[in-house]
């Protein structure tokens, strides 16, 4: 509704940073909202030059200046372009020196990168595996409400924060959107780290490969994908400055014999993993059950 603000917090561990609040008829940034004093957020871990994670330079630090927005940015080895097209670039607080990008959605109640590593837009990929849902002997089960055949699809649950989720993950640097969602799929949903030697493969229930034929199987399986979306990911991380941009892509299992087959595992950023049934009233992480609506429509499943 109207006057309905966005008050969340921003993330798990920081239970002590809360958005200013942004009523909906507000969240446009060409609408004046004068009162509008966000809260400067960017998480130490994103600051700290300790480790080697990808991170963009802070503001303060020279090499900010040569970061390439709106563009491939080598140095960065990261593509800084949105899928929206170019996002303006505005002032960082008072300061006219420096120059952040825009969240082309609107106010989200934080400037800074809050827990995202890179300013703009971040860039992650969803991979949707489905299934049919069947009955014990291999028949396919219709909902008694819409007659329809009932999808059912690959959902993981994030460790940080508990809830479930689809097994979608950020685009290493250089990385190829293909290699993100097969990566993902592996890390998350069949705890599989790297496919150089380790792959053990009692993970199966019924079938069971050699390491090679695992990876044949899934590579030819991932080739086979549909584009759902792509677009911004109304992400819990999210800020004025910094936001989640994702393709999402269906990898359908027609017979339930190929991937359909596999245990689950959760793994990596995944403490758990399961078939989960397609509806409406599906609770999820950011905005993922619009990305399962949109797979109900293009299968005419059950939604
Ligand atoms: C969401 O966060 C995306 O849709 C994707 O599922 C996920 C990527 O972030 P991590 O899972 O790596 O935290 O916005
Ligand atoms: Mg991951
Ligand atoms: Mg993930």
């Amino acid at each position: 509704t109207e006057d309905q603000t966005r008050t969340c917090l921003i993330y798990y561990d920081h239970k002590d940073v809360h958005r200013f609040p942004v009523p909906q008829s507000k969240i446009d940034m060409s609408k004046k909202y004068t009162e509008y004093c966000p809260v400067e957020f960017t998480a130490d871990k994103i600051l700290s030059k300790s480790n080697k994670l990808p991170k963009d330079p802070h503001i303060d630090d020279p090499e900010y200046k040569t970061i390439r927005f709106n563009d491939m940015d080598f140095k960065f080895d990261c593509d800084r372009r949105s899928y929206y097209g170019p996002y303006e670039l505005m002032d960082y607080k008072d300061n006219t020196n420096v120059k952040v990008p825009k969240n082309p959605v609107g106010r989200t109640g934080i400037i800074g990168r809050g827990r995202l590593f890179r300013w703009g837009p971040n860039h992650a990929a969803d991979p949707i595996v489905t299934r049919w849902k069947r009955d014990i002997n291999g028949k396919i089960i219709k909902h008694p409400d819409t007659n329809r055949q009932i999808l059912e699809f690959v959902c993981i649950q994030r460790r940080n924060t508990g809830e479930w989720a689809i097994p979608g993950g950020m685009r290493d640097p250089g990385e190829k959107i293909n290699k993100t969602l097969l990566r993902e799929f592996k890390e998350e949903a069949l705890n599989i780290n790297n496919n150089e030697n380790g792959i053990e493969f009692n993970k199966f229930e019924r079938i069971v490969v050699n390491t090679k034929d695992l990876n044949k199987i899934l590579d030819r399986f991932f080739k086979g994908g549909t584009e759902i979306y792509q677009g911004y990911m109304d992400d819990p991380r999210n800020t004025d400055n910094a936001w989640m941009e994702t393709l999402a892509c269906n990898f359908h299992d027609e017979t339930g014999n190929i991937v359909g087959q596999f245990k689950l595992e959760g793994g990596d950023d995944a403490k758990d993993a399961r078939w989960m049934e397609l509806s409406r009233d599906l609770k999820l992480f950011a905005s993922h059950v619009d990305l399962l609506r949109e797979v109900a429509v293009l299968r005419r499943a059950h939604w």
